[in-house]
């Protein structure tokens, strides 16, 4: 379980619930937050003010969420495996209800990424696949979001706002051309916001990110948020293991016997190499 930090980049967040102060000048003051059932987040990107002594801060982007559904492209951006593992451990160590969508589902026209569908379904996620341009899908996604809070998050481009757009027409929410959209990423949406869509019904659109690390995860917790390698972590020979280099590991073996997807294990590695050993909790 993640801890409450000390260093954040942002004191509120969207979705907390606080007292404040409301002036007849539309401003106002935040005096208190009350504490979080949970929050996602990530480090904060490497910007002027986004450390402290050399630490990179956490960057809260919505709390009190009780779905999370990662948005992805086929194309513009194209669909990364990669990137949908970041978002998954950003969920999976928030113990959020996790939904991949997969959009811009009219430019697949040769399929290619049902073995990816089918390799997150089989780990036991929902995926969905919808079109913005062609409705497809957003019935689905409609019915999910019903009577929840619901925060749409993916790399920027991917068509987080077209989607809600579509759903929910008197949004109105400001969408990028494609033509004049660039995938070095200039951001149609700009803040976090919350939308009241329905009586018990709660979106929130994101601004779009280049890159995805998360906060305060520990080496050695990191394959709990690989919901498939759960059932072998306990069978490792160290408690510590970090399914690495460790002899008796589990999880190696595994995937030594295919039954861990080599892509998802790759994955793992990866975020494993990021992350610095002496997080300040
Ligand atoms: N072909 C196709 N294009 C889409 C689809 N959904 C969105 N787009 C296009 O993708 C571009 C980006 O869409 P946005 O909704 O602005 O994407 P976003 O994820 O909100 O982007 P940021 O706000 O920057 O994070 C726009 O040109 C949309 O028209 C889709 O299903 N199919
Ligand atoms: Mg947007
Ligand atoms: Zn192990």
């Amino acid at each position: 379980m993640k801890k409450d930090k000390l260093y954040l980049i942002d004191i509120a967040a969207v979705g907390d619930y606080v007292d404040y102060d409301l002036n007849e000048d539309g401003t106002g003051s935040i005096y208190s937050i009350e504490k979080r059932d949970n929050y996602i987040s990530r480090k904060a990107p490497k910007i002027k003010g986004s450390s402290y002594r050399g630490e990179r801060l956490e960057q809260i982007i919505a709390s009190n969420i009780d779905n999370f559904f990662i948005i992805t492209s086929i194309f513009s951006p194209e669909f990364n495996n990669k990137v949908i593992d970041r978002f998954l451990v950003v969920g999976e160590s928030a113990k959020l209800n996790c939904f991949i969508v997969i959009n811009k589902e009219d430019l697949d026209q040769e399929n290619l990424l049902s073995e990816w569908e089918e390799l997150y379904s089989t780990i036991g996620y929902k995926v969905i696949r919808t079109s913005a341009k062609t409705n497809i899908g957003m019935d689905k996604l409609k019915k999910l979001f019903k009577e929840k809070k619901n925060i749409l998050w993916g790399q920027s481009g991917v068509g987080k706002s077209s989607l809600l757009n579509k759903i929910y027409p008197d949004l109105n929410l400001k969408t990028k051309l494609v033509s004049t959209f660039n995938e070095k990423g200039t951001h149609s949406t700009v803040t976090s916001t919350m939308f009241k869509v329905d009586k018990n019904t709660f979106v929130i659109d994101t601004p779009g990110i280049r890159e995805i690390e998360p906060y305060g995860i520990r080496k050695e917790d990191l394959g709990h948020y690989f919901r498939e390698f759960l059932p072998y972590i306990k069978n490792c020979k160290f408690n510590t293991c970090t399914h690495f280099h460790e002899p008796e590991c589990a999880v190696i073996r595994a995937v030594e016997e295919e039954e861990i997807s080599p892509e998802r294990y790759d994955s793992y590695l990866k975020l494993l190499d990021t992350i610095e050993q002496d997080i300040i909790f």
